[in-house]
């Protein structure tokens, strides 16, 4: 029996690996764009691709517009929308010190003819934010911190690359709202009580609406360069069931890639990303907290990401990729207060085969 497992592990081994069964040539290293690029590449017919990212984002300190505004002054300046509702102080009395969020994407692609690729994504994510608690319903003492967490399955995405000439194609998506909208955590509140909530909007794990993601991408290469930009959207397609839904957006990036050798390529790219004010609220999200305030989330940011492709040459590693990408972003303009961007990586493995 071990024997057989053994003969049958290592002939799928052999199969996935070897010469004969993997492309018979190994791809450029900066055949695709930067790790931090989706629908960025599409494959020739037959071709099946396995993806796995890993995405860590920290925004740290908050900003009102282009200026930084500090706790102290969000807690005694800034008027609580809340204010009317029973119990609910006059301006915010909680505020998000920092945040992590990191995900984590598992990627199918395929295409069925040349000219079409079809491509599935899934993911994991887990928030971490921190806050301070100001006493009372004025005053600048604080009372204390607490921090909330989250995690679990984010939104499922569905996208079909057609590809129009050499150098550009289309990419039409939707993304379904498998993401929960209903996280809760324990929060520390200025009456000294320590009451479990539902969870403001940079909170929930998934955007609660069904989202259209177009996008048109350009892709060419030289002899040792690549380089290509793609104009990308998120149209939210209809109301969650909570009553709200998050702003649309819209991203452009760029970049330019420099292969060192046939087995890495260095990655220089700017990011754009503009992002629309929530439209409506959840009735169940009411705290004298900025993240509740639907007005306080969008806005727009400029980065700045150097990335690094490798390819693996022959053997065990052969077409297999490995990439990094690093950004931080140089201009934020962001409906506040609210958390600013700190860094940014992406760290990819994906591998391509011949089904
Ligand atoms: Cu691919």
């Amino acid at each position: 029996m071990i024997k057989s497992i053994t003969i049958l592990m290592c002939s799928v081994a052999t199969a996935l690996f070897s010469s004969s069964y993997a492309q018979a040539t190994v791809s450029r290293p900066d055949s695709h764009a930067p790790i931090g690029v989706m629908g960025d590449h599409t494959h020739a017919k037959g071709e099946l691709m396995i993806s796995y990212r890993f995405m860590t984002m920290y925004m740290d300190g908050s900003l009102s517009g282009t200026d930084d505004i500090s706790a102290d002054e969000i807690a005694t300046t800034i008027p609580n929308r809340f204010s009317g509702v029973t119990g609910q102080p006059p301006t915010l009395r909680v505020v998000p010190t920092d945040m992590r969020m990191n995900m984590h994407m598992i990627g199918v692609m395929y295409a069925p003819t040349d000219k079409l690729t079809l491509m599935g994504m899934g993911m994991i994510l887990s928030n971490n934010m921190d806050h301070l608690t100001y006493q009372g319903g004025m005053g600048n003492t604080v009372l204390g911190s607490f921090t909330t967490e989250t995690s679990g399955f984010g939104d499922l995405r569905i996208t079909a690359l057609y590809q129009l000439t050499e150098d550009f194609h289309v990419n039409l998506g939707v993304s379904l709202p498998t993401g929960s909208i209903e996280e809760e955590g324990q929060v520390l509140a200025p009456n000294t009580m320590e009451p479990t909530l539902r969870l403001p909007y940079p909170m929930q794990l998934g955007s609660g609406t069904t989202d259209l993601l177009p996008a048109l991408t350009y892709f060419s290469k030289g002899e040792n360069m690549s380089w290509g930009s793609q104009l990308n959207a998120t149209i939210r397609m209809d109301e969650s069931d909570n009553g709200y839904s998050l702003g649309n957006q819209l991203g452009f990036t760029a970049w330019g890639s420099y292969m060192i050798d046939k087995w890495v390529s260095g990655s220089l790219r700017v990011g754009y990303l503009t992002r629309a004010k929530n439209d409506g609220t959840d009735p169940d999200i009411v705290a004298p907290v900025q993240t509740a305030d639907p007005d306080f989330h969008g806005g727009s940011r400029l980065d700045l990401l150097v990335g690094l492709n490798l390819i693996g040459q022959s053997g065990f590693v052969k077409n297999h990729r490995l990439a990094f990408e690093y950004g931080l972003p140089v201009l934020q303009d962001l409906n506040g207060p609210q958390l600013k961007t700190s860094n940014v990586l992406t760290i990819g493995w994906q591998y391509a085969f011949q089904k």
